[in-house]
């Protein structure tokens, strides 16, 4: 198999951080995703993934498999233990409903080439940029932090176990401190965060500062 990511992205940081709770070590191919040239914008990159995006996983029979959640999935059901997602059918939904609250509704929000139309066609600045990546953010934790309010039954996201929600959440996390986020607007994300701080598959999986 192999990896196409970038270390700053966060959506590949979900992937990495599932593939080191699997134990699984895999090939890698750093893509640049910042800029108008960026290498993820040419022609070489989207015969690899269409959708010109990180991550993109190439399975052993040449397959390609984009998005995250797709690939964590993937991941998850090729190498089963520790599972990803939670043994009851209410809490693999659920995990995966944070997951996508994540994924969907922040983390689409936020990504290199939103930034990049933002300021080249809507004459954003650097400080709007940054004003609108927090404005997603606490919008979308406010409703992540309910999601655990009335969902949580252990010490992380959903269950006593992490999961894909910690797995999406960790790296979203990441992010909004770097934008100057508090956590501790949201105790449930807070506490889980310091939980997820304390293993290093996520901590040293967490998508780098942007050189
Ligand atoms: N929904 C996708 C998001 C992928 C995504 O947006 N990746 C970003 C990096 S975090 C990217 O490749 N951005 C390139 C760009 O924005 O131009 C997933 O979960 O994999």
């Amino acid at each position: 198999m192999k990896l196409f990511l970038n270390e700053a992205s966060s959506a590949a940081s979900r992937v990495r951080i599932a593939l080191a709770i699997k134990r699984l070590e895999v090939e890698t191919q750093s893509i640049g995703i910042f800029g108008p040239e960026a290498e993820s914008r040419q022609e070489a990159y989207r015969k690899i993934n269409p959708q010109g995006l990180v991550p993109a996983l190439v399975t052993d029979d040449g397959r390609l498999i984009s998005q995250s959640l797709g690939i964590i999935e993937y991941i998850d059901e090729l190498r089963p233990e520790p599972p990803l997602l939670p043994s009851s059918l209410v809490e693999r939904a659920l995990a995966r409903s944070v997951a996508l609250a994540i994924a969907s509704e922040i983390h689409a929000l936020l990504p290199p080439r939103v930034a990049l139309q933002l300021q080249t066609a809507f004459g954003a600045t650097a400080g709007s940029t940054a004003d609108w990546g927090r404005h997603w953010v606490s919008e979308g934790f406010n409703a992540v932090e309910s999601l655990l309010a009335s969902n949580r039954r252990g010490a992380f996201a959903i269950t006593n176990e992490p999961s894909v929600a910690d797995i999406f959440l960790f790296p979203q996390s990441v992010g909004a401190r770097r934008l100057g986020v508090d956590l501790s607007s949201w105790p449930h994300i807070a506490d889980v965060v310091t939980r997820l701080e304390t293993l290093p598959a996520f901590t040293e999986n967490a998508p780098a500062a942007r050189k």
